[in-house]
């Protein structure tokens, strides 16, 4: 089995795997010919401002899906088809999957996923969901500069022991659509992630695009062409931006940029230089220091604090960006990683940590929660709400929590984020999870019930688990319930379980403290998620089904395109041949017949022999071969004839 990580990044995916040898990039692929950008659309509304915007300038249609959701029209099979961001996540996925196993020749199940570090619980959840509709097995949905910190961590033989002060790193990762950057401590063997920073909307697309605005403009003025209303002249124009782009990364004088027949057979030409260039995206480099020195505030530190600030991601090679942090920082940014590929090899590094087939050196990762979650439910206080913030922002995560509630009926608690302001999206809901069959104590009294909440080992919320603890006789009225240091594994991520909060109708102040424990009865009690932003299982497993028809289906068209293939392969062959090296051994006559036949096959594959299925193929192949293979078989028992002299003769 082996073992791998997948970054699926907005432009370019990658997929590296774990060897005994080390990690290898395996497969790159660069979307821009194909379905590309969706990226952003898992878990969001189609109504959503950045789904709005995107709309117009995709090379595929948006439809609004039955929950509201962003649906994606491509075409299947010459069919239009809406597909929703899981499917065409867990098609990309399939892909994917299918070109790294023929290329490790061996199956690829487990895997490591990396997402954006700013990813909420919808856009996890949903990506999960996408490699279900893939048939892996996702041992962890990993923050993109979370991966990276691995990949620089595990290697270094002179991080500081766990009694000494830690090594402070910075990682920044802009790609084509996003900016992030994370501050990490280091010690040996482990890796904690002290505080992330993002800006979800600034990536090396946003410079394409300030190029693309800019030469639209002049060609309209010089070359009187309104580029804009030119959907193919328009994706070469990006196209060509994005050459310049990087071109201009590398140097600083006037570059030229020419496009011949652009549009209405008109050349085009003109030139741009770094300086310009810079001063046209001033508001994009302006947003670069935001993250950056947001992450310093959260984390706590001072400049002098930080070893190192490492860059990844293309965006970073843009001269201006690099300055601008290193400026920041007071220190020059370092490129220990390969750009392009620390996210995926960081995560296939998890997946050889995380799988039980593979031994590796122990790392364990710290990471943490994005942005803060409370939990809100129904209470007979003032406001008739209760309230709590159960996860701070940079709180450690995995992680879980046991909060007590005094309750006499079942209850919801409904989960959200704390700031709307600070998500990529305007929906700061994250469900609802109705803790049932609460009943009060035999007394009429109030139950005391225990509710666990949980970010998992992929930064996905829930309240998972809850119990109802019944009073024993003669145990005092306010007895408390300490705390149970029960440290749960979950693959063998750390996974730490904090002291209990007190929430509930009796505001009572229960300090946790060292009080003697008491024997107490627990019943565990059923939780029911709604409005969870993911599928529901049988709309997945419907989608499984799906995508695994649609892999039979390709296979199947493969199959038949490869029959077909063969049938006029064979045709053309065997005419080259029967004029050629076969003509010495059938008669004219029997030729001519053969040729006529081989005619009358290529004619067919052309028009009733276009779409047949493949056995068609095959028979047809088959009776081509019974007069074919005579011939063939008379010339090579000729061909042998000699040799097979010497060989005697050697013999002799
Ligand atoms: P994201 O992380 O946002 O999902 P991604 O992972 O696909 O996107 P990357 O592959 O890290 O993105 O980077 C792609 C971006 O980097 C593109 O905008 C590309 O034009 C840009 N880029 C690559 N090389 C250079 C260069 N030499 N100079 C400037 N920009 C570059
Ligand atoms: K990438
Ligand atoms: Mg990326």
């Amino acid at each position: 089995m082996s073992v791998v990580g997948i970054d699926v990044g907005f432009q370019n995916c990658y997929i590296a795997v774990a060897r005994s040898g080390g990690i290898e990039t395996i497969v790159i692929t660069n979307f821009k010919n194909t379905v590309h950008g969706f990226k952003k659309f898992h878990g969001r509304a189609f109504d959503d401002p950045f789904v709005q915007t995107e709309k117009p300038k995709l090379p595929y249609s948006l439809h609004k899906l039955a929950n509201g959701n962003t649906g994606i029209k491509v075409r299947y099979l010459d069919e239009d088809k809406v597909f929703t961001a899981e499917q065409i996540t867990g098609m990309l996925l399939t892909k994917l999957k299918e070109t790294a196993e023929s290329a490790l020749k061996k199956p690829v199940v487990d895997c490591v996923i990396s997402v954006p570090s700013f990813f909420t619980d919808a856009e996890r959840r949903s990506v999960f969901d996408a490699t279900q509709i893939a048939g892996l097995n996702c041992l962890r949905l990993i923050n993109d500069t979370t991966a990276v910190a691995l990949a620089y961590g595990i290697y270094k033989q002179d991080l500081p022991t766990p009694e000494e002060k830690p090594r402070n790193v910075v990682f920044v990762d802009m790609g084509h659509s996003s900016f992030q950057v994370s501050i990490t401590a280091f010690n040996k063997g482990k890796l904690k992630v002290l505080a992330t920073a993002f800006d979800p909307y600034l990536g090396g697309r946003n410079f394409d695009e300030a190029l693309v605005e800019y030469f639209c403009e002049e060609f309209k003025g010089k070359y009187k062409l309104n580029v804009k209303d030119n959907p193919r002249a328009l994706l070469r124009l990006h196209q060509e931006c994005e050459k310049l782009k990087k071109l201009m990364s590398a140097n600083s004088s006037d570059l030229p940029l020419n496009i011949e027949c652009f549009m209405n057979d008109i050349d085009v030409s003109s030139r741009m230089n770094r300086g310009h260039f810079e001063d046209m995206c001033a508001q994009y480099l302006m947003r670069v220091e935001l993250p950056v020195k947001a992450a310093l505030e959260q984390s706590k530190l001072s400049r002098d604090d930080i070893y190192a600030v490492e860059i990844v991601g293309g965006a970073t090679r843009i001269p201006a960006i690099k300055e601008r942090i290193s400026k920041f920082f007071c220190k020059d940014v370092s490129t220990t990683l390969n750009a392009d590929e620390a996210v995926a090899r960081g995560s296939a590094l998890q997946c050889a940590i995380l799988s039980p087939a593979f031994k590796v050196r122990e790392f364990s990762i710290t990471d943490v929660v994005p942005f803060p979650i409370t939990l809100r439910w129904k209470s007979p206080t003032e406001d008739g709400l209760g309230e709590c913030e159960v996860f701070s922002k940079n709180h450690a995560a995995p992680f879980s929590k046991v909060i007590t509630f005094h309750k006499k009926e079942p209850f919801d608690l409904e989960a959200f984020y704390s700031n709307p302001q600070d998500l990529p999206y305007s929906d700061h809901r994250i469900g609802c999870f109705s803790v049932q069959n609460v009943v009060p104590q035999p007394d009429g009294d109030s139950s005391k019930v225990k509710v666990k909440v949980r970010v998992n080992v992929h930064g996905i919320f829930s309240v998972s688990s809850a119990s109802l603890i019944e009073k024993q006789k003669g145990e005092g009225e306010d007895m408390q319930i300490d705390s149970e240091p029960m440290v749960q594994n979950e693959g063998r991520a750390e996974d730490q379980v904090s002291l209990e909060v007190t929430a509930g109708e009796k505001q009572d102040p229960t300090a946790v403290g060292n009080k003697p424990k008491v024997k107490v009865k627990s019943i565990d009690l059923p939780i029911m998620a709604k409005n969870i932003r993911q599928l529901d299982s049988d709309v997945l497993n419907n989608f499984v089904e799906y995508e695994r028809q649609m892999i039979i289906q390709d296979k199947l068209v493969k199959e038949q395109n490869d029959a077909k293939n063969a049938v006029e392969e064979y045709v053309y062959d065997l005419r080259d041949k029967l004029c050629g090296v076969y003509e010495k051994y059938i008669t004219e006559e029997d030729s001519n017949r053969l040729t006529l036949m081989l005619e009358d096959t290529e004619n067919w594959l052309y028009e009733d022999g276009e779409d047949q299925p493949k056995q068609v193929y095959v028979d047809k192949l088959d009776a081509l071969k019974r007069l074919g293979q005579p011939i063939q078989d008379r010339h090579r028992e000729h061909e042998d004839r000699p040799r097979g002299f010497e060989e005697l003769g050697k013999k002799l």
